[in-house]
C-alpha cells in the first residue's frame, strides 16, 4: 500500500472497515472520486434512476440487515432528489449514510455549478450533516457517521464532500486526524442492561397483574428479540401488542398476539401496560388511551419515554437484556399466569371476534368489481412465502394490506412509518432484495407512488431482482374521495376542478413494463388473483401486476377521527352523502370540543 491516497480513496477505505458491501445511489461529476473509489475497493455500487430510489433502497437494507445501509448522490440536484428519502429513514429512525459530493469550495458564493447547503436542507431531516473539508478527516467522518447513525435513537446522517478541497491531491496516509485504522473497534449500540432493583419492582408489578398487556416498538427489531418476546409472551402468559417494525417479532397467528383491531379496548381494559422499545407518536395515538392502567416504560433510549403516562417503573434497557432478565426471574410472574387465564381468554374471544367481523367484510369485497383492495390483501396473505419481506406502499392498499397480513418475522414487512409519502416501494423493494441476498420481495404499489417511483422498475429488472411489484391501480391518487366527498368529476370544486386528482384511466402498467423484460399481468377479476403470486415468483423476473381496483373504495382512516380537519371546510349541502352526514351528525366539530375553532387558535 502507498504511502498517500485520494481523499476519496481513504473514504471508500474507511467503508470497506466498516463492513460496507452495497451502496445505492445515482453518479455525478462531484461525487466521482468516492463513487470510483468505492469500486475499486469491491463494494456493490448500485446505480439507480432518481436519487430518492437509492435512498429508500439504503433504508429497506438498513431495516433488513440491522447494519447502516449507504446511499449517494451528487451536488445540489442531486442531494435534493434525496431528501424525500432522508426524511423517510429519519421519521423511521432507520440508520443511512448518505454520501453526497459538494460544489467547490473556492467557487462557494460566486455562482458555482450545482451549489446548496445540504447542512441547512438536511439539518432537520438527519441526525447531523457535515461538510468535510479535507481528506485527512475522510476515515474520521466516516467512522463517526456509521457509529453516530447506529446510536439510539438511530437515523441518517450524510456527509458531503466538496469537489476540490476533499479531493485536491492524494495526501499522506498518516496525516489523518482523529482516526486508528484498525486496532480498535467500538460496537455500535452496546447492550444496556436493566438496573436490578428497577427490574425487580416491574417483576413484582406483572406478578400481580390480571391484565397485563405488552406492547413493543421498533427497538424489538433492532435488538433482534423475537425469540426472547415470544418466550415472555407464552411462558409468562402476558399478551402482546406489536407496532411497527417489531410486528412479527413473534408470529402473529398466535392467541397470545394482540392484533392493531383490537388493540385500543384492550388497552382500556388492562391493569398493567408495559412500553418496551416504543415510540409513543401519531400511530399510537399519542398514548391518550383513556386507560386507568399503571404503565411500565422500558427503553434503550430515554428520550422515547413518554412523560405524560402514569409510569411506576421507568427502566433504560435494550430490548433483549430486559427481556432475559424478565425470563430469569420470571419465576413470579409465571406464579401468577392462573389469574391472568380469563384476560388470555378474553383476548383469543377478541380476536375471534374481529376476524368474524373481517369476513363480513370480506364477503362484500368479494363481489365487488373490478378488485377490491381487501381482495388483493387477504390474496397477499394468503400466498406470501413465509418471511418474504413485503413492502407497502399504495395509501389505500396498504391500509388493507397492514390490518389483515399475519408476520411471522419482524422487520418483514417494511412501510413508509410516519413519514407516510407514497413512491418509496419501488426502490425499497430493491434494498430488501439486495439485503437478503437478491431474494424475492412482494411490494404493493399504488398508480400514485408508480408515477413518484415507477422509473426504478428499469434498476430493478437491470439488476435482475425478482422484486414482485403489485400495482393497485384505482386510477386515480385515492379514487374513493371522489364519491366519499367531491361527486361525480369532483363536482363540488368547481368547473376547474377536471376530474380532480384522478389518473389516465385503467393504464396498463403491465404493458409499459413489458418490453423491459419483466413477468407481467393484468388483473380486473377477483380470481385471477389466485395464485398470483406463485405465477410471478415463478418466473424470477421482476414482476409487474396491474391490478385494475375498484374506484370507490377510502382508506379506514377516513372513517375515524384523523379525517376531522380534512372536509369540514366544505359546505355540507355541498358535499357527498358521507361527509354530508358527518357534517350534521357534528362530527367535526366535536372534536374541538364543540366549537368550531380548533383549540389554541
Ligand atoms: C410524496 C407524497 N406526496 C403526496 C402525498 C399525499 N398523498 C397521500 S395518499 C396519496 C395518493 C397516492 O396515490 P396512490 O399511490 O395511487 O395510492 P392509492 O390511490 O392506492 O391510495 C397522496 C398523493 C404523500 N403521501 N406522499
Ligand atoms: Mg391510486
Amino acid at each position: 500500500m502507498t504511502t498517500t491516497a485520494w481523499g476519496g480513496q481513504l473514504a471508500a477505505e474507511a467503508l470497506v472497515r466498516e463492513g460496507v458491501t452495497a451502496m445505492f445511489g445515482l453518479t455525478g461529476g462531484h461525487l466521482q472520486a468516492l463513487q470510483d473509489f468505492s469500486y475499486r475497493a469491491g463494494i456493490d455500487v448500485y446505480q439507480v434512476r432518481h436519487e430518492q430510489a437509492g435512498v429508500f433502497a439504503a433504508d429497506a437494507y438498513a431495516r433488513i440487515t440491522r447494519r447502516p445501509g449507504v446511499c449517494f448522490g451528487t451536488a445540489g440536484p442531486g442531494m435534493l432528489n434525496m431528501a424525500t428519502g432522508i426524511h423517510m429513514a429519519f421519521m423511521a429512525r432507520s440508520p443511512v449514510v448518505c454520501l453526497l459530493g459538494g460544489h467547490k469550495s473556492m467557487e462557494a458564493d460566486r455562482g458555482a455549478l450545482q451549489e446548496a447547503d445540504p447542512v441547512s436542507v438536511l439539518g432537520s431531516i438527519t441526525k447531523w450533516t457535515r461538510r468535510c473539508h479535507n481528506a485527512e478527516q475522510a476515515s474520521f467522518y466516516i467512522r463517526k457517521a456509521f457509529r453516530d447513525a447506529m446510536t439510539p435513537p438511530y437515523g441518517p446522517v450524510a456527509i458531503e464532500f466538496p469537489l476540490d478541497s476533499f479531493n485536491w491531491e492524494p495526501i499522506e496516509r498518516a496525516d489523518q486526524v482523529a482516526y486508528l485504522a484498525d486496532n480498535w473497534r467500538a460496537s455500535c449500540s452496546p447492550s444496556v442492561l436493566p438496573d436490578p432493583d428497577l427490574m425487580a419492582q416491574v417483576v413484582d408489578r406483572l406478578a400481580c397483574a390480571e391484565r397485563p398487556l405488552l406492547i413493543v416498538g421498533d427497538d424489538v427489531h433492532w435488538d433482534d428479540a423475537g425469540a426472547e418476546l415470544r418466550d415472555v409472551a407464552e411462558r409468562l402468559r402476558i399478551p402482546v401488542n406489536m407496532r411497527r417494525m417489531s410486528r412479527g417479532a413473534v408470529p402473529e397467528h398466535l392467541d397470545v398476539v394482540v392484533p392493531s383491531a383490537i388493540r385500543k379496548p384492550l388497552i382500556r381494559a388492562a391493569d398493567v401496560v408495559v412500553l418496551l422499545g416504543l415510540s409513543v407518536g401519531y400511530f399510537e395515538s399519542f398514548g391518550e388511551w383513556r386507560t386507568g392502567a399503571e404503565f411500565i416504560q422500558v427503553c434503550r433510549n430515554p428520550g422515547d419515554v413518554a412523560t405524560h403516562l402514569p409510569t411506576s417503573v421507568e427502566l433504560q434497557a435494550d430490548a433483549r437484556s430486559f427481556l432475559r432478565h424478565l425470563l430469569n426471574r420470571g419465576a413470579a410472574v409465571r406464579a401468577g399466569a392462573e389469574a391472568r387465564e380469563p384476560w388470555l381468554h378474553r383476548v383469543v374471544n377478541d380476536r375471534k371476534v374481529a376476524a368474524e367481523r373481517r369476513a363480513v367484510d370480506a364477503a362484500s369485497e368479494d363481489a365487488t368489481r373490478p378488485v377490491h383492495p381487501g381482495l388483493i390483501a387477504r390474496a397477499v396473505s394468503a400466498q406470501l412465502p413465509e418471511g418474504m419481506p413485503v413492502v407497502l406502499d399504495s395509501f389505500t392498499a396498504s391500509a388493507f394490506l397492514s390490518a389483515d397480513i399475519e408476520l411471522t418475522t419482524s422487520g418483514q414487512m417494511i412501510d413508509a412509518g410516519l413519514s407516510a409519502a407514497v413512491g418509496h416501494g419501488v426502490g425499497m423493494g430493491i434494498g430488501a432484495s439486495i439485503a437478503t441476498g437478491n431474494k424475492p420481495v412482494v411490494v404493493l404499489m399504488g398508480d400514485g407512488g408508480m408515477g413518484i417511483g415507477g422509473g426504478d422498475i428499469e434498476t430493478a429488472v437491470r439488476l435482475n431482482l425478482p422484486v414482485v411489484y403489485l400495482i393497485y391501480n384505482d386510477s386515480a391518487l385515492c379514487a374513493g374521495l371522489e364519491k366519499y366527498c367531491y361527486g361525480e368529476g369532483f363536482r363540488v370544486l368547481g368547473p376547474k376542478a377536471r376530474g380532480g386528482w384522478n389518473l389516465t384511466q385503467d393504464v396498463r402498467y403491465d404493458l409499459m413494463y413489458a418490453p423491459l423484460g419483466c413477468y407481467t399481468e393484468n388483473i380486473d377479476q377477483p380470481e385471477q388473483l389466485d395464485s398470483v403470486l406463485a405465477r410471478a415468483l415463478e418466473s424470477g423476473k421482476t414482476s409487474v401486476i396491474n391490478i385494475i381496483g375498484a374506484r370507490d373504495v377510502i382508506h379506514p382512516l377516513y372513517d375515524n377521527v384523523s379525517a376531522k380537519e380534512m372536509f369540514w371546510h366544505l359546505p355540507a349541502d355541498e358535499v357527498e352523502a358521507p361527509v354530508r352526514n358527518r357534517h350534521l351528525d357534528g362530527y367535526y366539530p366535536q372534536f374541538h370540543g364543540g366549537s368550531a375553532a380548533p383549540k389554541g387558535h
